[in-house]
């Protein structure tokens, strides 16, 4: 059937935390469509693509999104009448000419994310394939002869299931602050598929419900991404009682399941006159420097079974090569506001030696074609990518479809709570099951060759 894109339609739509976002349906000339909706984050980098808000306060508090939504009707859907779907390169050129702007300003990240990946959607209907094999094919073209690094050698170039990094405590703005680290996550990594990775987590997780409930604390109210949200009296209470759930699930911390962390700490970080450092209002209000919070997490992956930290430093911080210097022999070191999925970010912060890990998330860039971009400059550049949910989701599932096409090896959704999450959660078990032999399983071997 046809891949010429025939209509381009989109309307504002509501995301998990109820915030206006769009949606895009694009109608190919031989009738098959295809819709995408974006996402939404709420701990942003400084870097990121602009999300396009109609900042009219007598409508929704000025976060409707009527003005990105008019940009595709107006703009962008004249534009792309005509081309063909199945050319995501061609689409997304043409989306970033019509913007003209670094940070996608003019016509809002949120209007071409959508519209990027609408195309990928109404092209894979209009050739009657699944999602995952038209994504596979774009990846096959734009990694092309990226050859396998020492460490990424398991990653980015058959299908593969992803090992998810799933939040089971959520703190920082996911929480209402209740405690300092925004994610405190599981990987099942020595579970020996995908169905029996969900299966450890979601065990885990009503153990851990039923752990904090019986020790005074909330196990049932969640957080934006589904995690539980307790006000612990210590950021490392919440390792503590997940490694205790963990065991009473007859699991063993480290070996089968490991921990991992998301500090988000561009939002920790505070200049009061002439000193900087990150606020840890959780552990008494202190204001520790660069120096001090490296050696704390320094601490922490000796005394815990830690296999991953995403963003324990500042955007800006210059002691990235430092950490990366003192941890990456013991830890997957993710960059998401360092890198902002942006090719040009990551080129030049990756040679400085910052991080072993890029965290994936299309809207911070704006269009498919830039994100894989950047997951070939991760696997050159022999960093590991992990493809990301937001914070505000939806019931579009495409990053599930993203993980398995590209090989990325992880993906980190939010918790087993929340069906904008479990949209995703299910897409990847529908995906097992329908590719079986053709998606491999690397599970936590990925990180044996962090040493
Ligand atoms: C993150 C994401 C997802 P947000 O920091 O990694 O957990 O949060 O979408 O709010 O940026
Ligand atoms: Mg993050």
């Amino acid at each position: 059937m046809s891949t010429l894109i025939k209509r381009v339609h989109a309307r504002e739509v509501f995301d998990s935390r109820g915030r206006p976002t769009v949606e895009v349906e694009i109608t190919c000339t031989g009738g098959e469509s295809g819709r995408a909706i974006a996402p939404s984050g709420a701990s942003k980098g400084r870097f990121e693509a602009l999300e396009l808000r109609d900042h009219d306060p007598s409508r929704l508090g000025g976060a409707g999104v009527l003005l990105a939504v008019r940009n595709i009707e107006t703009v962008i859907a004249p534009a792309l009448e005509g081309l063909d779907a199945a050319d995501q390169a061609g689409v997304d050129k043409r989306l970033k000419e019509l913007d003209g702007t670094q940070n996608c300003s003019k016509l809002g990240a949120n209007a071409l994310v959508a519209v990027s990946l609408a195309a990928a959607h109404a092209a894979a209907a209009a050739r009657r394939i699944m999602l995952v094999e038209h994504l596979h094919e774009l990846w096959v073209q734009t990694a092309g002869a990226a050859g396998p690094g020492r460490r990424t050698v398991l990653v980015g170039r058959e299908m593969a299931m992803p090992l998810p990094m799933v939040n089971m405590i959520s703190g920082g703005l996911h929480a209402g602050k209740n405690l300092d680290f925004q994610d405190f996550l599981i990987l099942p990594v020595g579970a020996s598929s995908y169905h029996q990775a969900l299966d450890w987590i979601v065990t885990i997780y009503h153990q851990l419900g039923e752990c904090l409930t019986e020790t005074g604390f909330e196990g049932v109210l969640v957080g934006d991404e589904g995690g539980f949200g307790p006000r612990l009296a210590e950021n490392s209470r919440a390792v503590e009682v997940v490694l205790e759930a963990i065991e009473r699930c007859r699991l063993s911390p480290g070996r089968d399941v490991a921990i991992g962390l998301d500090v988000a700490a561009t939002h920790l970080a505070e200049s009061t006159g002439r000193a900087q450092g990150y606020r840890l209002a959780a552990s008494g209000g202190a204001l520790i420097t660069s120096a001090e919070i490296i050696d704390l997490f320094d601490t922490w992956t000796k005394k815990y079974p830690i296999v991953s930290i995403e963003d324990p430093l500042h955007e800006s911080d210059s002691e990235w090569p430092e950490i990366t210097k003192r941890l990456s022999q013991r830890v997957q070191l993710i960059g998401d506001d360092l890198f902002v999925t942006n090719p040009e970010r990551f080129r030049t912060i990756s040679a400085e030696g910052a991080a072993n890990s890029v965290l994936i998330k299309v809207n911070q860039i704006g269009t498919l074609s830039e994100t894989l971009a950047t997951m070939r400059l991760a696997l050159e550049a022999d960093y590991w990518p992990v493809i990301s949910a937001r914070s505000g989701e939806t019931e579009d599932a495409t990053i599930a479809d993203l993980a398995v096409a590209t090989g990325a090896g992880q993906i980190k959704i939010g918790s087993v709570a929340r069906s904008e999450r479990l949209a995703k959660y299910n897409q990847l078990l529908r995906l097992e099951e329908r590719l079986g032999s053709r998606a491999a399983w690397h599970g936590g071997k990925i990180f044996e060759a962090l040493k």
